[in-house]
């Protein structure tokens, strides 16, 4: 597969190689990572990495950008069409990226912006204080209910009320409800502020119709592409026609630089297949094996965070069975199964320990997994928890979910 690697530089090579068969033989439950398609790898494989195209479409700073201008346009006019958005900027090197530009687009450092707490399952971006958000800005932290672990309205329009934000920054890394993005969007046109949402874990079921899409309401609405977008790693903003010129300059002069072309080149890609019937079907499935999954850990006896899901991941509460976060990783890892360890609301635990892990099924479903196969992975998550510190018996679970693995192989013939 990787001719000129295997033989210019084979110890670059065997990392590329052995991270082919992590992929192809472990169960990948990390809720933010996927499987692109060959055709993505390909466009990003692409020469177009060698080309400078500073500025926009028709615009730019160099020549011969004909041919990457079609790119960028193909990727604008098709993230549009997918989210029936007015404007899109395909630039972005990141979701974090993205939402530098978007919180630039509409206010200045030193302004208020209220965003979900990171403990709580936002993001390191939505106001963290070792992050740019929680240096440039003054953030104002909610909370989910500390009964019902959801997002409690009545109390974030109180805290929107006394604080008066510039900005309200909507979102989630580890937020397993539906977000009522219509009434977050109504108390900031009271209290006079600013929307973005950020959607980079839901786009892909956003994209399906099966979670509900903030762009008829937010100001501006990034998200990342690699999630369950399933596309390259990087990001997106989606605005009203109104921000078009304050989201491109922000983005270009603003923040970057140079576009990444062959990284755009293969989210025009994963936006064409976000607009097929089948991608559609896949998103039903990862909705449908969440659901599954969230449903068999109960019966295992594992508490979930708010009591279920409304998308593609869930936060599993480890306290009942006596083991941590971290304890979790560790062990599903050496069993072939990859999660994170991440805080639960109000978890008792370090950020670095943790109560919890969080579990999702983009990745395991795009293999092919539906919910025969789902019942088998929370079986062997449960053995896995169970036999932590069973050396032999980590090591026959992960044969076990090889077994499984081979069943439904991924990238067949890159290990070649
Ligand atoms: N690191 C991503 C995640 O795992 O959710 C968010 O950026």
């Amino acid at each position: 597969m990787y001719n000129e690697l295997q033989i210019n530089d084979p110890e670059l090579y065997k990392a590329v190689h052995d991270e082919v068969l992590r992929q192809q033989h472990n169960l990948e439950l990390i809720a933010s990572e996927n499987y692109t398609s060959k055709a993505v790898l390909e466009a990003l494989g692409s020469v177009l990495t060698n080309k400078y195209a500073e500025g926009y479409p028709g615009k730019r700073y160099y020549g011969g950008c004909e041919n990457v201008d079609v790119v960028e346009n193909l990727a604008i006019e098709r993230a549009k069409k997918l989210f029936g958005a007015e404007h899109a900027n395909v630039q972005p090197h990141s979701g974090t990226t993205a939402n530098i530009s978007a919180y630039l687009s509409l206010i200045k450092p030193g302004d208020k912006v209220m965003g979900l707490n990171l403990d709580h399952g936002g993001h390191l971006s939505h106001g963290h204080p070792l992050n740019f958000s929680g240096k440039y800005f003054h953030i104002v932290h909610m909370n989910v209910n500390k009964d019902t672990e959801l997002i409690d309205y009545d109390e974030m329009e109180k805290l929107i009320a006394k604080e008066r934000p510039n900005l309200v920054m909507a979102g989630a890394s580890n937020y397993s409800r539906q977000w009522d993005w219509a009434r977050i969007k109504k108390i900031c046109d009271v209290w006079k502020c600013f929307l973005i949402t950020d959607i980079a874990h839901y786009a892909g079921l956003v994209a399906a119709g099966l979670y509900p899409s903030p762009v008829p309401y937010a100001d501006i609405v990034t998200t990342t592409t690699h999630k369950t977008l399933r596309g390259p790693r990087g990001g997106l903003i989606l605005s009203k026609a109104c921000y078009k010129a304050a989201v491109n300059r922000t983005v270009f002069p603003g923040n970057q630089g140079g576009p990444l072309m062959h990284v755009i080149a293969a989210k025009a890609v994963c936006f064409r297949e976000g607009l097929s019937d089948e991608f559609k079907t896949y998103q039903k499935q990862v909705l449908a094996n969440a659901r599954k999954l969230a449903a068999e850990l109960q019966t295992l006896g594992y508490r979930i965070v708010s009591g279920g899901t409304d998308c593609h991941l869930m936060c599993v509460d480890l306290r009942a069975k006596n083991v941590t976060g971290k304890e979790a990783e560790v062990a599903l890892d050496k069993a072939g199964i990859t999660v994170n360890k991440n805080t639960i609301p109000y978890d008792p635990q370090k950020p670095m320990i943790t109560s919890g892990i969080r579990i999702g099924t983009p990745a395991v479903t795009t293999r092919g997994f539906k919910e025969a196969e789902i019942v088998e992975v929370a079986g062997y998550i449960d053995e896995a928890i169970k036999h932590r510190e069973d050396e032999v018996m980590l090591k026959s679970i992960k044969e076990k979910v090889a077994a499984l693995c081979a069943k439904f192989p991924m990238y067949p013939g890159f290990e070649k």
